[in-house]
C-alpha cells in the first residue's frame, strides 16, 4: 500500500490519523502542514475540506479520521479497528463519533483559545515535525496564524467558557465506557484511538491536566499516546476554571 499522511505538528486529529496507521501496520509518508498554510495546500491537492489528517492511499483520497478508519478496516481488516459484535460496534461508533464531533472540537477550542494568549510553549508543539524552517522560528511568527485558525474554529470566550463546563460531563461519559469495556480495551479500537489524542492535547494544557491525568480518561489517554509533545502554561481565567473545580465536579 503506498500511502501519504497529511499531518499538523501538535493537531490531536492528525495524531489519530497516524495511529490509525500504525495500527495497522501500514507504512506511509508524513507531509507536516502548518495551520492555514495546510487550507491552501490541501485544496490546491484537490482534496475536499481542508483539515487533516488527510491521505492518498494507493492514489484515492481519504479525509477525517472516522473516514481514513473505516477505508483502513475495509483494505485490511487485521488487526480490526472495530468489534465483530454488531451491538458493541455501534457502542464503539458512538464513541467514536462523540471523539470526533464533540471532544475534539471542544478540547480544539480551548487549545486555540490558550495558544492565542500564551505562545510561550508553541515551539514544543513542532517537536519531531519537518516543515521546512526551524521550529523556533515557526513559533516566533505564528501569532497571526493562530489568531486565524482560532477564529475561523470559534475559539471565542463563550464557546471556550462552554467547552470547559462541558469537560467534567465528558470526561465521566468517557470514564463511563473504560468501565462498560467499550473503551480501554487491548489492542484498542477506533474509539480509543479518536479520544485520546484530543485527551492528551488537552493534557497538555496545564489548566487541564489535573482535571484529567489521575482518572481512567487520562490514564487511557497516556497508555495509547505515551508522548504527546507541547504544553501550554495555565492562562485560562480562574472563574472559567469554577467547573472542574473538585467541589462543583
Ligand atoms: N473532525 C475532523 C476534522 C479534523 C480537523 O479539524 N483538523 C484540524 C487539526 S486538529 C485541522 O485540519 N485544522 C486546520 C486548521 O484549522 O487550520 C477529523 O477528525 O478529521
Amino acid at each position: 500500500m503506498s500511502v501519504r499522511l497529511y499531518s499538523m505538528p501538535g493537531s490531536h486529529a492528525a495524531t489519530t490519523g497516524q495511529l490509525l496507521f500504525d495500527h495497522k501496520g501500514i507504512d506511509y509518508k508524513r507531509t507536516d502542514l502548518l495551520p492555514v498554510i495546510s487550507w491552501v495546500v490541501l485544496k490546491a491537492l484537490r482534496f475536499p475540506e481542508v483539515t487533516v489528517p488527510a491521505a492518498t492511499i494507493d492514489g484515492q483520497k481519504v479525509q477525517g479520521t472516522r473516514a481514513i478508519a473505516h477505508e483502513l478496516d475495509r483494505r485490511q481488516p487485521e488487526p480490526p479497528l472495530f468489534p465483530a459484535d454488531p451491538e458493541r460496534r455501534r457502542e464503539v461508533e458512538e464513541a467514536e463519533r462523540f471523539g470526533d464531533e464533540e471532544l475534539q472540537q471542544r478540547v480544539r477550542e480551548i487549545f486555540l483559545w490558550s495558544a492565542r494568549r500564551d505562545r510561550s510553549g508553541l515551539v514544543g508543539y513542532l517537536e519531531g515535525s519537518k516543515i521546512g524552517m526551524p521550529h523556533a522560528l515557526a513559533a516566533k511568527t505564528a501569532a497571526p496564524f493562530i489568531a486565524l485558525d482560532a477564529r475561523s474554529r470559534g475559539a471565542t470566550d463563550e464557546n471556550v467558557r462552554r467547552a470547559i463546563a462541558g469537560l467534567p460531563g465528558m470526561l465521566q461519559r468517557i470514564d463511563d465506557w473504560i468501565a462498560e469495556g467499550i473503551l480501554g480495551g487491548e489492542p484498542p479500537n477506533a474509539a480509543d484511538l479518536q479520544i485520546a489524542p484530543s485527551l492528551r492535547l488537552a493534557m497538555s494544557l496545564d489548566d487541564l491536566r489535573p482535571t484529567i491525568e489521575g482518572r481512567p480518561a487520562g490514564q487511557l489517554a497516556t497508555r495509547i499516546v505515551p508522548h504527546f509533545p507541547g504544553r501550554t502554561p495555565a492562562v485560562l481565567p480562574p472563574e472559567w476554571l469554577e467547573p472542574l473545580r473538585p467541589a462543583s465536579v
